[in-house]
């Protein structure tokens, strides 16, 4: 293999940024932040990552000394690039002196999180991500250091609250000692916003890989140019925004934008690939009466929140658009359909409650919430927290009877108002009738 050269030394450096979660999201996001800011020379940010689950991910970056391609693709145009932000990583096992020295790392600033919506559980099992994070807290706690900033790059809306409400109960839960409760009260978890498309990984992309450029990279990362990372203002912001992240207080504003009008529209896209027999969404969206019917759900979705104010919101849907649209970064409609009761509450759900409440036109977002049912419905493989239970609960003959025990799902976040379960019954009918293009076409 060609060897793999970050434009920078990787020797005697410390770990200033913990993450817990490995997969590609991170590698081809933050990680990426943090590289810029070693070329750059500001400072440490060499990451220790952690993989909750499966050593899968840091057996092949080992082999590789945890350097990797981020390639960037849109078009004809590849953009590829080793990263070096990463300089070692493991399994969770505190009982592993590597970990432990990352924790008690005198330069460590940052513990960044990727372990998808469904992990933020508070309670006392002890492989939880909450509990492990606290056992790394109580380590730096015990050893009188600073408490690194936490910042949440999950998809869901005020991220770092929820984050500190599942730490701060699962510690009460343990009955950890008060003072380091006490401590823990006061760390910083800004909300952030992190948007970037980095589908998994394809044997394919990686053969394709290296007959383009002569080397075989296991880890390899296919990406958009596209990438964006807006976090709330916290004691101690400037480092961060020294590496080229956006400090805004209208991170709540970024969150609904990116959640319902990008997030929102792939979901959709997603559930009427699945329907439709596409595999990849780029596929979906070159179909021009599927991108018209997401930009006409794109102005509903709109009307359901206040975006930030310098946010040009038509140019940000279409933008969206053509970013799913991006044909060099193929994005299965398999893999965004996963964990919809995690996904949907935040993409949909809120919008169209919000639109319920003020009375404003919302049949387009009921449509797009059929389509999920309908998924759970069509016999596809469903890959969900509460996949037994939503299975159970949408595979009934009647659509008015399937709907209303979806969405009495226990465990279902903020289902959607009554009012509104006729109408997604109805096109759920609508669907089975024509097909969800043809019902599309008329919304
Ligand atoms: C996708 C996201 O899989 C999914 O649910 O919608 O991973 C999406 O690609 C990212 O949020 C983009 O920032």
């Amino acid at each position: 293999m060609k060897a793999l050269t970050p434009e920078y030394s990787r020797a005697d450096r410390k770990i200033g940024v913990i993450h817990f979660g490995l997969g590609a999201f991170h590698r081809g996001h933050q990680a990426v932040y943090c590289d810029d800011a070693l070329r750059s020379g500001v400072g440490e940010w060499s990451i220790y990552g952690i993989s909750p689950r499966s050593a899968r991910v840091t057996d092949a970056l080992r082999k590789q000394d945890f350097m990797y391609t981020v390639n960037e693709r849109e078009g004809e145009r590849q953009n590829p690039r080793v990263i070096g932000s990463i300089l070692d990583g493991s399994l969770y096992d505190l009982g592993n002196a590597p970990l432990s020295q990352a924790i008690l790392s005198p330069e460590l600033k940052l513990i960044t999180i990727t372990v998808t919506e469904k992990a933020y559980q508070a309670g006392i099992q002890s492989d939880s991500m909450p509990n492990r994070l606290l056992d790394i807290l109580q380590l730096r706690f015990s050893r009188g250091l600073a408490a690194p900033v936490l910042i949440s790059c999950d998809n869901l809306p005020a991220n770092g609250q929820f984050l500190q409400r599942v730490l701060l109960a699962s510690a009460h839960q343990r009955d950890l000692d008060s003072d380091f409760q006490q401590w823990l009260a006061n760390i910083s978890t800004p909300n952030s916003m992190v948007d970037r498309i980095v589908p998994a990984i394809t044997p394919s992309a990686i053969e394709e890989f290296e007959r383009e450029f002569g080397f075989c990279d296991e880890s390899l990362i296919s990406t958009e140019p596209f990438r964006q990372w807006v976090v709330e203002p916290h004691a101690g912001d400037r480092l961060l925004a020294d590496i080229g992240i956006e400090i805004s207080p209208q991170v709540e504003e970024y969150e609904a934008l990116k959640l319902r009008l990008f997030n929102g529209a792939h979901s959709t896209t997603a559930y009427f690939s699945q329907l439709s027999g596409i595999e990849y969404v780029y596929q979906a969206i070159a179909l021009p009466k599927w991108s018209g019917f997401i930009a006409r759900l794109q102005e509903q979705l709109a009307n359901s929140f206040v975006a930030p104010s310098s946010v040009d919101v038509a140019k940000y849907c279409a933008q969206a658009r053509a970013r799913i649209g991006n044909s060099a970064v193929a994005h299965r409609s398999a893999q965004i359909a996963m964990d919809g009761s995690a996904k949907l509450p935040q993409r949909l759900f809120l919008a169209m409650n919000a639109l319920h409440q003020a009375g404003q036109p919302r049949e387009r977002i009921a449509f797009a919430i059929s389509l999920w049912i309908g998924f759970l419905q069509s016999g596809l493989s469903v890959t969900d927290p509460l996949a037994a239970e939503l299975l159970d609960r949408a595979r009934v003959e009647e659509s008015n009877r399937a709907v209303r025990q979806v969405m009495q799902t226990p465990g279902l976040q903020a289902p959607i108002n009554e009012g509104e379960w006729p109408v997604i019954a109805g096109y759920l009918d609508q669907v089975r009738k024509f097909g969800p293009l043809a019902v599309a076409e008329n919304l």
